[in-house]
């Protein structure tokens, strides 16, 4: 196995925070996004959305979508389980994880990608020619604010994001979280939830991967 990755690329974080909590060892090729390398013919072939990550196999086969790389190390690696064990747990994970991404990773990625001087012509993950609009700078900020604002109410009742336990989608509201405080967007002060969950998250050495 192979993991195409870029380093700073939060949604290939992921699957790196997965991977080591997983306890496994998958090398890793950097694929470098500022330059464009990932809209390249040769990665195109290994993933024609030109995304990171991709998970390739030692038969050639591609997997990409950091939630369904995880799945399939999931089914591979079952312990420790990061997707659930019952059926309600497994549901709890993916529609949180989901929400991880959708109001977290993607409001902080539409800040950066319509902000970064880098991507002016590159605003859309994965292609190329998309002009950055910069109100969508704002409406990115609007975004995380409500993606903090709904963390803190989940965490006000829920020990982990999905439940009792660490999962997957604790390593994506992580991530993103990360990402938002480059760009100047940290949690909140007041939420203290927040805050002492992901105190205890930055605490487990996988996510240094
Ligand atoms: N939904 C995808 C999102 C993947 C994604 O957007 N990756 C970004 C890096 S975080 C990327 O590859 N960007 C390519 C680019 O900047 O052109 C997943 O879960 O893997």
């Amino acid at each position: 196995m192979k993991l195409y990755d870029f380093a700073m690329a939060p949604n290939s974080r992921r699957v790196r925070i997965f991977i080591a909590e997983k306890n496994i060892k998958v090398p890793v090729e950097q694929v470098d996004l500022l330059s464009g390398e990932n809209l390249e013919e040769k990665y195109r072939k290994k993933n024609q959305f030109c995304l990171v990550p991709t998970l390739e196999l030692d038969d050639g086969t591609c997997i990409d979508e950091a939630p369904a790389i995880c799945s399939y190390l999931e089914s591979c690696y079952p312990e420790p389980r990061l997707l659930g064990t019952t059926p309600l747990e497994i549901a709890h994970v993916q529609s949180w994880d989901r929400h991880m991404e959708n109001q977290g990773l993607a409001c902080v990625g539409e800040m950066f990608r319509n902000g970064f001087a880098g991507f002016k012509n590159r605003s859309l993950p994965g292609r190329d020619g998309d002009k950055a609009i910069p109100d969508l700078i704002e409406r990115g900020r609007r975004g995380v604010e409500f993606f903090y604002e709904h963390l803190e109410s989940r965490l006000q009742q829920s020990k982990y994001i999905a439940g009792d336990t660490y999962s997957l989608a604790d390593i994506t509201a992580f991530c993103a979280i990360e990402f938002a405080t480059t760009l100047r967007m940290p949690t909140p002060e007041g939420n203290t939830k927040s805050r002492s969950w992901y105190d205890s998250v930055a605490q487990r050495p996988a996510t240094k991967a």
